[in-house]
């Protein structure tokens, strides 16, 4: 306890110094202006202070005025309460805390305290009173707490999670289980060897909530659970022993070897980390080197030489590399060009000898090779289809889309110029990539059937339709055929847009240094496209009536896509104002993370407190209607028996980090996000 307590000294300590943008305070003090004001409203004549009773009717008249003054202001607040969606709500924050929280019973039950070994503090300072954003960053770390204890007791080290079972497995193994059957699991089957899939694609964002946390509880929880996985991770995974042909490069890269990098370079450089867990470096740095070289051999021919297409699956234990098992074993164009950052970030840490010289270059080569067969057809000018095969190296697939295999390859083009601003090539190609996406692929919805409370009326009719991203099934040569079909992953790139034209700034830091910005094309109307396909998101969200959720995909409502061209739609369901349809085996959510992200990008950049209400709206809503858990149906609220890793390590982590003040979370400026929420600092010479 001891420990403890000069743990939470240090942290009362760390939190005296907080920019006061968002506190508590700032937006309490905002309401005694308002009470104020409402107060002097009330000032009567003097006439009638001094009680002279022949000015009865102008008495009657003020106390008229005052109670009209009074509804008029519960109108509105009513008002703002029901249509949040646009509005700066302040009152929606103010509001929020133990009282209204959506996770109260949890916060109540007290039962937690019998999954611990140390006592709690009884007068924890966010439950003494907290409201307002401070109480909802608390209530974000309390859910992830709510649904980490669920695994750790039920599933703990399994790669995979079924939380209404409470049983999981690992990625090689057959059966189901709860942890307590591992050692019957064992003496009939052998020893099953986790990849730690769950467990370190988690764990940074255990890392960032324990370093940020207001509250003494969760700074324990956080503590001991942290203890918990680095032991895993030290003494349970051993990647060698992965004895499985099909473990897929790309998943792997981007969740372990990326948590486990991301982990590394907060325990490095974060001082209260570095204290809390000193040899947490050593343990994630070795597993790094020791899994990065394993992965490393998918970009292998047999003879050893450098392979610039990797095939997409590896055995980590024996090295043998396998295609995918789809479409004659193609691999996937965002797959080969998502693991980029990772390696480059793994050289950075690594001593030196281990990994060639050569490495940096050699694993851009997939771009090199994507942009040569772009440039010598006329099949999909400058934008890319979804398969490439890794021995002719040609480009398959006529589709088009922001979607699965496509998505991360422009991420990615952005995220390394971000990387390393010295070399500007990813920069340039990524404006030109936006210029065809512009070209092709964005269009407009009809007219949405909004009500007539929505701030549409100042000016803003563009608020009327919503811009997304077409699809193209028949390639770029037969662009009047385009689908309306929008993927909940297509969300990730306003958030990639904003990066790339703010270079992690935000718009005051632009405003005054212009120059800075000289590179940046069409910088106001790639802002504004970001911001309108930001919106585009939300409204995914917004307007899926009971759980506001979002569906896995929508169609949207454009009359000139090919699927409005039959009355087929009538039959799906009609978003509530009319902007999208969803299909019957669309309706799912698996808690995933792009539209929080580009949120997050959202705020960040533009500091609108509105950005920060809608994250906080479709934290509500996860936590009322998912629970832990992705949903069959959003549009009758059934969930389903599945936890995906992302939710630890990604949704939960942009939304939280919308909640963080200036002096928490990470500066844009100095981190790069890899497509799973890892961060790793920009390149350092
Ligand atoms: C994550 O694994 C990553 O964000 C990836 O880029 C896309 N799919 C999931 C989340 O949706």
């Amino acid at each position: 306890m001891a420990e403890n307590n000069s743990q939470n000294n240090k942290l009362r300590n760390r939190k005296k110094s907080k920019s006061p943008a968002l506190s508590v305070e700032n937006t309490s003090e905002k309401e005694d202006k308002h009470a104020k004001k409402v107060i002097d409203n009330r000032n009567l004549p003097v006439s009638l202070q001094r009680g002279k009773s022949n000015h009865k009717w102008t008495a009657l008249m003020t106390v008229l005025g005052v109670l009209l003054l009074k509804i008029l202001q519960e109108y509105n607040n009513k008002k703002y309460k029901n249509n949040t969606f646009y509005e700066d709500d302040d009152a929606a924050y103010l509001e929020y805390s133990s009282e209204n929280s959506v996770l109260r019973d949890y916060h109540e039950t007290g039962v937690e305290n019998k999954r611990y070994e140390f006592d709690f503090i009884k007068d924890d300072p966010v439950m003494n009173g907290t409201k307002g954003t401070a109480f909802i960053k608390f209530d974000i770390e309390s859910a992830f707490l709510k649904d980490w204890e669920g695994y750790y007791d039920n599933g703990f080290g399994y790669d995979m999670y079924h939380p209404t079972a409470k049983k999981g497995k690992n990625f090689a193994d057959g059966k189901l289980r709860h942890k307590s059957e591992e050692l019957d699991y064992t003496n009939e089957h052998g020893k099953s060897f986790p990849i730690g899939y769950i467990i370190i694609d988690s764990l940074d964002t255990m890392l960032l909530m324990y370093n940020n946390t207001d509250s003494l509880n969760n700074n324990l929880k956080f503590k001991f659970h942290i203890e918990e996985c680095l032991a895993f991770i030290e003494k349970s995974i051993e990647f060698d022993k992965i004895d499985d042909d099909h473990i897929n490069v790309f998943e792997t890269t981007i969740r372990v070897l990326g948590g486990l990098l991301a982990s590394y370079n907060l325990v490095e450089n974060e001082p209260l980390l570095k204290e809390s867990f000193p040899d947490a470096n050593i343990i994630l740095q070795r597993q790094a080197l020791d899994l990065g070289s394993r992965l490393l051999k998918s970009f292998e021919y047999d003879d050893g030489s450098f392979n610039p297409i990797p095939l997409t699956n590896i055995n980590l234990a024996t090295g043998k590399k396998s295609p995918s098992g789809e479409q004659g074993g193609v691999s996937s164009v965002s797959e080969i060009t998502t693991l980029q950052l990772e390696f480059k970030y793994l050289l950075q840490i690594a001593p030196k000898g281990i990994f060639p010289t050569t490495l940096y270059q050699d694993i851009e080569k997939p771009f090199d090779i994507i942009e040569e067969k772009l440039s010598e057809s006329s099949q999909y000018d400058e934008l890319i289809p979804q398969f490439i095969s890794a021995y002719s190296q040609s480009l398959y697939g006529n589709l088009i889309s922001m979607g699965s295999r496509a998505d991360s390859y422009y991420e990615y083009i952005i995220k390394q110029y971000h990387y390393n601003m010295d070399d500007d090539k990813f920069q340039k190609l990524f404006w030109k990539k936006l210029d065809k996406i512009k070209q092709y692929m964005v269009k407009q919805t009809e007219e949405l059937n909004l009500p007539s409370s929505y701030d549409v009326k100042k000016g803003k009719s563009k608020l009327k339709r919503l811009t997304y991203l077409a699809e193209l099934p028949y390639g770029v040569n037969n662009p009047q055929s385009f689908s309306s079909k929008f993927d909940h992953l297509n969300c990730f790139l306003p958030g990639s847009i904003l990066l790339g034209v703010t270079k992690g700034h935000d718009v005051e830091y632009i405003k005054r240094n212009k120059k800075e910005f000289k590179d940046i094309p069409d910088i106001k109307e790639n802002y504004d496209l970001a911001l309108d396909l930001t919106r585009t998101c939300y409204h995914m969200y917004l307007e899926t009536e009971v759980t506001h959720l979002a569906p896995e995909i929508v169609v949207f409502n454009d009359p000139s896509a090919i699927e409005l061209q039959s009355d087929q739609h009538n039959y799906w369901y009609k978003s509530k104002y009319d902007a999208f349809f969803i299909k019957p085996l669309d309706v799912h959510n698996l808690q995933r993370p792009e539209t929080a992200e580009s949120i997050y990008y959202a705020y960040k950049v533009s500091k609108s407190r509105t950005f920060q209400l809608w994250n906080f709206e479709i934290f509500k809503k996860f936590v009322e209607y998912g629970k832990g858990h992705c949903l069959k149906d959003v549009v009758t609220g059934k969930i389903d028996d599945k936890t995906e890793s992302f939710w630890f390590s990604e949704t939960l982590k942009y939304l939280y980090l919308t909640f963080l003040s200036e002096d928490e979370g990470f500066d844009l400026t100095k981190v790069v996000f890899n497509t799973e929420a890892h961060a790793f600092p920009v390149k350092s010479n």
